[in-house]
Formats: C-alpha cells, structure tokens, sequence
C-alpha cells in the first residue's frame, strides 16, 4: 500500500489521541438572535455562520451570567462568579480577581503542553490590592494565571485606560508622558464629557460623561499616555492582527486561543470600511466587524492547514443591549431586528435574553457538520470540557465535563442551568423558575426587562420560551422542586 493511501484510511479516533488546539472566540453584549444562522436578517454574519454550519450550532447555550465581569470570571475558572465577592461589573482599576492560584483554563491546559494566549477585551482586573501603576510592569496580569501572552485592554471600551497591555506592559507608552487614572475625580484642566458635551464625536445617553477620549466620553478619568491611546475604528484590526500572530507564533505547540472580541459593547465604533454595511447603524456594523473577526481566525487556521485538528467555539459573554449609554442610533435604527430572538429581556436580565447566546463549535476532526444541539451546556463547563479535549486531570468547582455533548447533538447536556442577573435563575428541563426579586422590573436607561418580580416566577420554555404566561400558581409542586434544587446548589 503506498504510504499516502495508507495514511487516508486511518481511522480519525487517531485524532482523538493528539491534542486539538482550542480557538475560544468571545464577542461582547451579542445576543442570540444577532447572528444570520439563529435568524437575523437585517444582518449577515457568514463566518460566525461557517463555524455553525461545519460544526455544531446549540440552541441552548449559555453564559453564567447577564454581564461581563461575572460571566468571563466563571468561564476562566469554572467556578460561578456569584460564589466569590467582588465579582461584578470592574472599574478599568479594579484589582485582578483571579487569583495566581485559582484553578484556571490555561492553567490546566498547560499541564498538557499547551500555549495559551488571551487577545482583547479582560476586565477581570489587574494588578494587586494597592493599585495599578500603568507606568511600570502590571502584576499581575493574565500572564501570571496561566496565560503565555496577552494583549488586552484593561476593562472595556468604555472604561479608561484607553489603551492595550501586552504581556502586562502599556503597548507604545512614552515614560515623558506617564499615565494617571482615577475613577473618582476628574484631572484639573482636562475636558469631561460634562464640560465639553457639544464637541464629542458620539454623544452619551447615560453615564459616560468622565473622561473625553478621542471625543468620546468614557467612564473613568485619564490623564497622559496619548501616544499609547487606542484608536476605536482600528480597534477590530489591532485584535485580530494579535489573534493572528498568536496562532502563527504556537502554530507547532497545541494552543488555547482566548480572542475576546471588544465588539459589539459600547461604544460602537466600527472601522470605516464596515460602516453602512447594515442599515442598523453603528449596532449592526459592529456586528459585521465581529463577524469579519472572526474570519480572519478562520482563514489563517486554513492557511496554516490547523483547521481539522483545532475546536472552534464562538460565543458571547451576555444578551444584547441597544441603548447601553450612547447615543448611537442603535434604538432608532433597529426596525424589525429580534437581537435576542426568540427571547425575553437581554443584558442584565434574568430572563432567558440575559444568557442565552450563540454558540456554536467546529472541530472537523470529530464533529459531524451540519448538527443542530438542544443539549444545555453552560460556559462554566468550558474548563472541565476543555480539559477533557486536552486529556488532562483538572479540578473546577462548578465545572462540568460536557465534552460528550459539545461534540455530537445527540448526547445530553446538562440538567440544569443557573442564569446569573442580580439574582440567580434555574432552568431545569423545559422549566424555567426566577426567585422572587425586589429590584426594578425595568432598567429604565436601556430599556431592559429585568425579569424581577416580587412573585417567583415559572414558565414553561416548551410552550412558552418568550417567558410570558408565569404559571408559579398552576404548579406549585414544580416551583418547589426547582427552588430547592437552586438552594442546594447555591449551598454547595
Ligand atoms: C454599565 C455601563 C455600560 C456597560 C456596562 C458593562 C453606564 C451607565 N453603563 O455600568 O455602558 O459598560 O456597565 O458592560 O456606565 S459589560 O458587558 O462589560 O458587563
Ligand atoms: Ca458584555
């Protein structure tokens, strides 16, 4: 048999004994129904539908949580945010919340030989207890709970620094020009987003209002390292071109690729060459640069012929939001667009739009394409999984192993999910049950249902996934069944 036929009729179990790289790409604030292959429209997003369509898409995917911080911080380390305080929505100088010796994905994935990289948005904080100091080596940093390289911002987008740590050093900082942050009071003599309102290049709708970078007020102040400032259009390429160098550079190892994408969080600033691509404004061309994101990650795995042998997943850390503080357009221009699909509420919610997001995994090796999943999987399950793809011991508190059903749409998920908004959710099976809550039931500023209601809540997703007939009193039984096992789990 000549060598090359040979080669081709081994089995591909063969694959299973190697170590598949791990692409993790992670948008911001994109809700389910953002996406072409889960329905919209209005958009179109061919690469994100690639990954669907030569993989698996699930249909019930989930972020831990209905905001950022949270969310990222369980996905990381396996353990739900809500166990640990201090785990909420970071200021850009927040101390790092992940500890150098909590358990974590690159962590136990190096324990199987694996590089991994962290490239975009963190806000997980940085440095120590007693502040940042931009101006000197930030410690620690990414780098020090088991990433090999990082290229991040701090926070987010609209959060100072406005500018990129790369392996916890200020990327192009001129020591003559040092940087000064403070969340509390402005820098004499520099303008705010109060003071120099009619001159901003995007006006904001709440918050936002502290510093002015770039003409666009941020939450934070500022003051100095204008060489190192960020440029929002060249946002999406600055990410993606270190995404790239980061696969070409483990190209020989296996890799963990953590790319978090800072699309499509506020404020929107898409590059020019993706503005009018939609005719939702700022809101649906950041999606088309997300999309365009991930495309380039695609295509060097194509180039470098690492596709077969490297999981793809694509997700986002929680539902969509339209007015999230700027005035952008995005409210007047969304027409008929169902961000969140199917779903009820979005960011911040305790309705199913608050977590429930797109998710979907390629791995050509293993996974059959073309599946459609209804398996549960949450991405606190992501550090157990991961370490199973990788064939390595871990130990995650949270974490379940759900390897099985990330690759084939016929095996089970979970049996639960907890949905984390303030309070936390359970969704059991098709029942969905959301504690008695005393905050608002609508955030008047971005317009979301909250999901907060002084009645415990139960729907029935099977009849009723839009969460609108609350059916607590026609099945007592159910509830109690579902709050207990919430309280047991909470108590763990
Ligand atoms: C909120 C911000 C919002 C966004 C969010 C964090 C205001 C008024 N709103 O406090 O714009 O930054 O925090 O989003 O400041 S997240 O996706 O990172 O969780
Ligand atoms: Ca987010």
């Amino acid at each position: 048999m000549k060598p090359a036929l040979f080669l081709a009729l081994l089995p591909t179990a063969l694959f299973a004994a190697g170590k598949p790289n791990i692409v993790l790409i992670y948008a911001d604030d994109l809700g389910f129904g953002d996406v072409s292959c889960n329905g919209a429209t209005a958009v179109q997003t061919p690469n994100i539908d690639r990954i669907a369509k030569e993989g698996i898409n699930f249909r019930a995917g989930y972020a831990t949580s209905a905001t950022c911080t949270p969310s990222r911080f369980s996905m990381l380390t396996g353990k739900y945010a809500w166990r640990q305080q201090g785990t909420g929505i970071l200021p850009g100088d927040a101390a790092m919340i992940i500890k150098p010796d909590d358990a974590t994905i690159p962590k136990v994935l190096k324990k199987a030989g694996y590089r991994s990289g962290v490239v975009g948005k963190w806000h997980l904080g940085l440095g120590g207890a007693e502040g940042v100091d931009w101006n000197k080596e930030i410690k620690p940093s990414p780098n020090d709970i088991g990433f090999d390289f990082s290229y991040i911002m701090a926070a987010t987008g609209d959060r100072v620094p406005c500018v990129y740590v790369e392996n916890g050093k200020v990327v192009n900082l001129d020591p003559a020009d040092p940087i000064e942050v403070s969340y509390k009071t402005p820098f004499e003599g520099l303008p705010t987003g109060v003071s120099h309102r009619a001159e901003l290049v995007m006006d904001w709708s709440h918050g936002h209002n502290m510093a002015v970078i770039n003409g666009i007020g941020r939450i934070g102040y500022m003051k100095g390292g204008s060489k190192a400032l960020w440029k929002d259009e060249n946002m999406a390429d600055d990410f993606a071109s270190q995404a790239v160098r980061f696969i070409r550079e483990s190209k020989d190892d296996p890799f963990f690729l953590y790319y978090a994408l800072h699309d499509v969080h506020v404020p929107r600033v898409p590059n020019p060459r993706f503005v009018g691509k939609t005719d939702m404004g700022p809101r649906g061309d950041a999606i088309v640069e997300a999309d365009w994101q991930v495309g380039e990650v695609l295509k060097v795995l194509d180039e470098l012929k690492l596709a077969e042998d490297t999981i793809v997943i694509f997700s986002s850390d929680n539902g969509p939001v339209i007015d999230d503080g700027y005035k952008d357009q995005a409210v007047q221009k969304l027409g008929e667009h169902k961000p969140a699909g199917p779903f009820r509420g979005g960011k911040y919610s305790s309705f199913e739009g608050g977590t429930r997001v797109p998710t979907m995994l390629r791995w050509p090796a293993r996974v059959k394409p073309g599946q459609t999943s209804e398996a549960m999987i949450s991405q606190v399950d992501f550090p157990r999984s991961f370490a199973a793809f990788a064939d390595v011991e871990e130990g995650f508190v949270d974490s379940q192993d759900m390897s099985e059903a990330m690759v084939d749409s016929s095996r089970k998920g979970r049996d639960h999910i907890l949905e984390h908004a303030g309070q936390v959710a359970i969704r059991m099976g098709d029942w969905k049950f959301i504690p008695p809550g005393k905050g608002p039931k609508k955030a008047q500023a971005t317009n979301t249902e909250l999901g907060n209601d002084p009645q415990g809540q139960l729907y029935d997703l099977s009849k009723d996934p839009g969460e609108k007939s609350n059916v607590a009193k026609e099945n007592p039984e159910k509830l109690k069944e579902l709050a207990s096992r919430l309280e047991e789990i909470r108590g763990r």
